[in-house]
């Protein structure tokens, strides 16, 4: 009886100790959330938040991730849904201007036209955040903070990927496993599905694939230096597994049996080109290596199942560090210019093992 009693009054004090320890470290993590910043405000902070639209799983995924992110920080979020329309951007950016709200995020949909409202924002005095996609002539890095001319210094910071990059990583991933997959052949023809034209997501994964190839980056079609892999097909799907799909079939159509490689700039597009290549009756993965940008969880269905070889990830899981920004901007604590997404490569040999931690 005695030595039970021991051991309860033990594991009593385990478990008070434990209960303290964590609500010590909610109560700091609560005072990291306010930092002041709300400190003689009688309101939340509200931030206006101008997303393109709805047009694939990793849109949806970085939509959740911001509202979650917003309740998790207490921070009033009026969001818009553009529906990949710029005017619509411009229309939300200018009523959050006119309602006063203390900071703006947005995703430019493409890359041109953001001077007039970025400095419309700047007038009244209303700082902005650029998440995911980025603006033209943007490095995101300002060198001199008084240049108005440099795009750079239009918004306060920049989240998001480094989609020059990805596109590297997909010709690198290509020219390491694509001779392997296909023995038969020594010249390999790519058909390229494109993303939104004139988006920074397809400027950069456009540059960076030919880049890496050796491929002059304005022509949409070309060989690579080593003269082994050839662009034949290169068009717009638009980021939607729809277009993905009626391209795939049209690149089908026009050449049946030369198309060794599929890189579509997103996996949306890339599902939708598997079903394409299903209904022309050639196996997806095979016949034609299929490669996707995102990492999104359709994408690992379609590794583990064998029809998608491989995806290169880019990370939507963006709000946390948006609302983070935000409060530090507001307190006016420095930030980086530009916050880099962490990523990693996923194909056929560790998609399965990957899958269950997968957040989308
Ligand atoms: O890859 C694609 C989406 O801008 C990174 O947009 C984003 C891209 C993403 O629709 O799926």
């Amino acid at each position: 009886m005695k030595k039970l009693l021991a051991v309860l009054l033990v594991l009593a004090a385990v478990l008070f100790v434990f209960a303290a320890c964590s609500k010590k470290a909610e109560a700091g993590v609560e005072q990291a959330r306010s930092t002041d910043v709300t400190q003689g405000m009688d309101r939340k902070i509200v931030m206006g938040y101008s997303q393109i639209g709805a047009e694939s799983e990793w849109r949806t995924a970085c939509t959740n991730s911001v509202q979650a992110a917003a309740k998790e920080w207490n921070i009033d979020l009026r969001f818009s849904d553009a529906q990949q329309q710029q005017q619509n951007q411009l229309q939300a950016i200018r009523t959050f201007i006119q309602q006063k709200v203390d900071i703006i995020a947005f995703t430019p949909v493409v890359e041109t036209g953001w001077e007039a409202i970025l400095k419309e924002c700047l007038d009244a005095g209303i700082p902005t955040i650029c998440v995911d996609r980025s603006i033209e002539g943007s490095d995101r890095i300002s060198t001199n903070p008084n240049d108005t001319s440099d795009p750079d210094n239009w918004f306060t910071a920049f989240i998001g990927s480094d989609m020059e990059q990805e596109g590297n990583r997909v010709a690198k991933w290509m020219m390491a496993n694509v001779p392997a997959l296909k023995p038969d052949k020594t010249v390999y023809n790519i058909a390229e599905l494109q993303g939104t034209v004139g988006s920074s997501a397809m400027t950069g994964r456009f540059k960076g694939f030919r880049d890496t190839l050796g491929i002059p980056a304005a022509t949409a079609l070309g060989t690579s230096s080593d003269g082994k892999y050839k662009i034949i097909l290169s068009q717009t799907g638009d980021f939607t597994r729809a277009q993905g799909k009626q391209v795939m079939e049209a690149f089908l159509k026009s050449n049946p049996d030369d198309i060794d490689v599929l890189f579509a700039h997103n996996d949306d597009m890339a599902i939708g080109a598997i079903q394409a290549i299903q209904e022309a009756g050639k196996v997806p993965a095979k016949d034609i290596i299929i490669i996707g940008v995102d990492a999104v969880k359709g994408a690992f269905e379609a590794m583990v199942a064998g029809t998608m070889n491989a995806s290169i990830e880019c990370n939507p899981l963006l709000g946390p560090q948006v609302m983070e920004t935000a409060v530090k901007i507001l307190n006016g604590q420095p930030v980086e210019k530009w916050v880099v997404s962490n990523e990693s490569d996923y194909d056929q040999t560790n998609a399965a093992a990957a899958f269950p931690s997968r957040q989308y």
